[in-house]
């Protein structure tokens, strides 16, 4: 069975995810133990990000390059569009996912969760003090330092990403107002990568990822509740509703072959 090794709330991972269930494919999650957990995926794949998947002794890095090998190899339905111009716009904005909604959409969360004390209380509920844990394990080494401080990111750094991110989604707004799917009459790598990458700027409501419930349905104040932005939610929605398992018994094993529920706590004291 192909193996996702991972964290569980990590949006390049859902991303991953989506696309495994957009396909139909089986597979079996492998949470990933930050920093030690690391190290074992250095000696599996050669870097330490997740996602990886391992397919028997295929091991690919990386989700772009993860959704290609999956395309290729497993190609029905198909991701990406062979007529060359919804192929290109495709392949575009799943860079640009990748690329802007990714990296912009996690420092919006961190800058919100470091200011915001609704978004906070609802990620960090005094009764789960446990759960700082989970969720700094599911962000890189370079903001677990900004966490465990508890302390914002840089103002300007954070204004930035969410003037950036209300760019996109008013963006994904229009197109969407006009076609059910991003680029084509049907779901492609576009629709996946933006539906999963936007996780951060709200989390989704149903089981789908395994989050504390606090965190369910709730986001970045301004991006996540704004009535501007309804239609592109809707249609996450919807894409959520249509493709992703709910995962109502969650079948994730540590790297280090415990077995779990969900991301692993870390120790960081
Ligand atoms: N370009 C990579 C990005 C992957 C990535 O940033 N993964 C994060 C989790 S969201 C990670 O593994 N962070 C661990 C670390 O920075 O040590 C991809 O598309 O897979």
């Amino acid at each position: 069975m192909l193996e996702l090794y991972q964290f569980e709330l990590s949006h390049y991972c859902e991303k991953i995810r989506f696309i495994l269930d957009y396909k139909g494919l089986e597979y079996r999650k492998v949470e990933v133990v930050p920093g030690l957990g690391q190290l074992d995926l250095y000696r599996l794949s050669g870097q330490r990000l997740v996602p990886v998947l391992k397919d028997g002794n295929t091991v690919i890095s990386d989700s772009t390059a993860i959704a290609h090998y999956l395309e290729e190899k497993y190609p029905l339905p198909l991701l990406i569009p062979t007529d060359a111009k919804s192929k290109a716009l495709c392949l575009m904005m799943e860079e640009w996912a990748d690329e802007s909604i990714g990296l912009n959409g996690r420092k919006a969360m961190l800058g919100a969760l470091g200011k915001n004390a609704d978004f906070r209380s609802a990620a960090l509920p005094s009764s789960t003090p446990g759960f700082l844990k989970d969720l700094i394990a599911a962000v890189p080494g370079d903001a677990i330092d900004v966490l465990g401080l508890g302390v914002g990111l840089g103002a300007e750094s954070v204004k930035n990403a969410r003037k950036a991110m209300q760019q996109n989604l008013e963006a994904l707004c229009l197109l969407l107002s006009e076609s059910p799917y991003l680029v084509a009459n049907h779901p492609t790598l576009a629709d996946f990568a933006v539906a999963g990458l936007t996780m951060y700027i709200k989390f989704p409501s149903g089981d789908y990822v395994d989050l504390p419930s606090g965190l369910k349905g709730k986001g970045v104040p301004g991006l996540a509740d704004n009535p501007d932005y309804q239609v592109f939610w809707d249609w996450r929605d919807r894409l959520y509703q249509d493709f992703r398992k709910i995962t109502r018994t969650p079948a994730a094993s540590t790297s280090d072959g415990a077995s779990g529920s969900g991301p692993t706590p870390i120790n960081i004291e």
